[in-house]
This record gives C-alpha cells, sequence and structure tokens, in this order.
C-alpha cells in the first residue's frame, strides 16, 4: 500500500491529494491512510498535512527501497525481487546464503551500509552509510566453471554503460574487476559462485560503486561518481540503469556467446593497448596488454615476443 501511495504523489508532485481522494483512488479508510502516511514518514519521507487541502509529498530520501527502484524497472528477470537491508554484513553472503537455499536467478540482494564488505581475497571493500551501491544479483548461467571470468567482464561492462548512462564521466575497465574515472577506482566487483566439476550451480555478482562517498572513507587511489562529475547522481536510477544493462547483456551472452560482450568490452577497456604488470598467486608477469580471449583471458606479449595467458590475478597499469 506504501508503493501505491507513493504512486499517486509521484502523480501530483507538488500538488496536495486529499484524504477524500486517496481513499476513493485505493479504496481504504481516511484513518488507514494516516497509519500508512506514518509508516512512509518513518521511512524518511517527509509530508505536509494542511487541514481542508490534505498531504503533499514534501520530500523523498535518499534511499534504496525497493519501491524507489522498482516502478522504473523495465526488467524481466535482473532485480524484480529486491530484499533490502539498511546495514548488513556482506551483501554476498547474504545472496550467497539465499542462492543455496535455492533463491530464484535474479533476485538482488541490496544494501545502504555493509560492515564486512569485502573485495577479493578477503580484503575489505569499504561501505559507508548511504554514500554508494551495495548490491549482490543471484544468477543461474548454464555454463562450465571455467567460463566464468566471462560473467565478470559482463559486469563490468554494465557497470561502466550504466554510470556513463547517468553521469558525465568517462568510465572504463580494467581488467578484471575494476572500474576507473580519470584512472581512479569507482566501482569493483566480486564473483563468487557454487560449481560442480562441468557447470555452474549459481553465480553471485558482487557490486560496489562509490556514488557520493567522500574521499576520506576511500582509500589512496580511488573515488567517487559525484566527485568526478561534480553533479549529483540518484542511486536509485543508477541501480535502474544498472539492472536493465546487466539484464540486455546477460540475455545477449546466452543467445550470442562472449563475442558481442568482448567487443564493446575492448571499446570500454583501459586495460588494452597499455603496459602492464599481472600478478596472480605471487607470480608476476609484465608486458603488454593486447587483447582478452574468448574465455575472459587477459592476452599480454611479452617482451621476449611470446604470449601469456591470464585467468585471474592483480593488475597493474604501467604506462
Ligand atoms: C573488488 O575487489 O574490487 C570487489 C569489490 C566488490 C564489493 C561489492 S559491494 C557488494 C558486494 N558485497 C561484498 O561484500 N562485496 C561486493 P578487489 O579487486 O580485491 O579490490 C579490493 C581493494 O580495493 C581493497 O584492497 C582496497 O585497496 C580497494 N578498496 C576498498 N574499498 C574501496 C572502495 N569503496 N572504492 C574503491 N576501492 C576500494
Amino acid at each position: 500500500m506504501e508503493e501505491k501511495i507513493l504512486k499517486l504523489f509521484k502523480k501530483k508532485p507538488d500538488n496536495y491529494l486529499s484524504g477524500e481522494q486517496i481513499s476513493k483512488l485505493l479504496n481504504i479508510t481516511r484513518s488507514a491512510i494516516w497509519k500508512h502516511i506514518e509508516k512512509l514518514r518513518a521511512l524518511g519521507y517527509e509530508f505536509d498535512a494542511v487541514p481542508h487541502l490534505g498531504y503533499r509529498l514534501r520530500k523523498r530520501p535518499d534511499k534504496l527501497y525497493p519501491f524507489e527502484i522498482s516502478p522504473m524497472l523495465k526488467t524481466r528477470i535482473i532485480g524484480k525481487e529486491l530484499i533490502y537491508h539498511d546495514i548488513v554484513g556482506s551483501t554476498n553472503t547474504v545472496a550467497y546464503n539465499l542462492a543455496k537455499s535455492g533463491a530464484k536467478e535474479g533476485v538482488v540482494v541490496i544494501a545502504e551500509k555493509q560492515t564486512k564488505g569485502r573485495g577479493r581475497l578477503s580484503r575489505a571493500w569499504s561501505s559507508p552509510k548511504e554514500k554508494g551501491v551495495y548490491l549482490s544479483v543471484i544468477l543461474r548461467p548454464k555454463m562450465t566453471p571455467f567460463k566464468a571470468p566471462v560473467m565478470t567482464l559482463m559486469a563490468a561492462v554494465s557497470l561502466a554503460q550504466a554510470i556513463r548512462e547517468n553521469a558525465d564521466v568517462r568510465a572504463f575497465i580494467k581488467w578484471p574487476n575494476d572500474i576507473l574515472i580519470n584512472g581512479k577506482k569507482v566501482a569493483g566487483i566480486l564473483t563468487e559462485m557454487e560449481a560442480e566439476a562441468d557447470s555452474v550451480k549459481f553465480l553471485i555478482l558482487g557490486i560496489g560503486i562509490n556514488v557520493a562517498t567522500k574521499d576520506s572513507e576511500l582509500p589512496r587511489g580511488a573515488t567517487s561518481i559525484m566527485r568526478e562529475a561534480g553533479d549529483f547522481v540518484a542511486r536509485p536510477t543508477l541501480v535502474k540503469a544498472l539492472f536493465e544493462r546487466l539484464e540486455r547483456n546477460y540475455l545477449l551472452i546466452q543467445k550470442e556467446g562472449f563475442l558481442p560482450i568482448r567487443m564493446e568490452w575492448r571499446n570500454l577497456s583501459v586495460t588494452l593497448g597499455r603496459r602492464v604488470r599481472a600478478t596472480c598467486m605471487r607470480k608476476a608477469i609484465e608486458g603488454e596488454a593486447v587483447d582478452i580471449d574468448s574465455d575472459g583471458a587477459l592476452k599480454i606479449r611479452l617482451d621476449n615476443g611470446f604470449y601469456e595467458r591470464v585467468m585471474a590475478g592483480d593488475l597493474a597499469l604501467l604506462r
């Protein structure tokens, strides 16, 4: 009912809606309306209530409530079911447990703050309250675990596209899981999965984006979209764009394979053509990043002219 009430006010942004009008439109009593308005107030919505005129929605909170996101969403799978938390340890852990107990493909866990936000290899992901987007998408792709790295690259393409769509910035992908603006990290992806030898059971795409995060809350070399764009970015609209891009690109991979996404990845990459150092399990490889392969591996041309493929690891851009 709260969602329906908000919808009515959305249609009348600056006008008052009388108790009688709302009561007729939604077929509920005046006292029920008052209770719902009080509930919305407790969630941070600010209403003016004037005798004889009715209610007016003065301010919506900057929150990622499902009823701020769902009405805008044009997806069939991703984000159709949104599980919202004010505070969690890690959205990836919550999503992983849900997927283990049978949650459907497309279910998303989203939070305003994480107390144990994670990067790869148990690194910490700074997740201050209401400043960023922290979410995890459950997917059940029909693929072998060896192909799963492709899903991280698909998520990176979707993320760079969604950021560009919402802010006047040039977001680029640094292989494998970073999004950079002006050379600084603005978002990261943590892909986790449960698999058997020949098939993925489920995969969790964990995505963290710094939207309005202050420099003091970020490690060195990181930034936020608002800092780089110099303009306000609404988190619900960014999430909507991300879900829609993810769905489009995910369906495209299933229909046509990795090739179309791979081409888009090349366009959005800051990695190719650069001298890089890839480190994986204490082994370092240095050379020029020349391409990504059909399985998501990064192809590096060594100084001796040979090529090496790197499947996972950390990358430093040298020049
Ligand atoms: C990542 O790991 O970049 C993956 C980040 C994924 C975060 C999301 S939030 C929702 C979901 N739930 C989770 O618990 N996680 C996912 P990695 O490439 O390993 O980078 C981690 C490194 O990035 C850290 O060691 C820091 O140096 C740096 N870092 C930490 N917090 C950051 C932030 N907010 N912005 C930019 N860099 C950060």
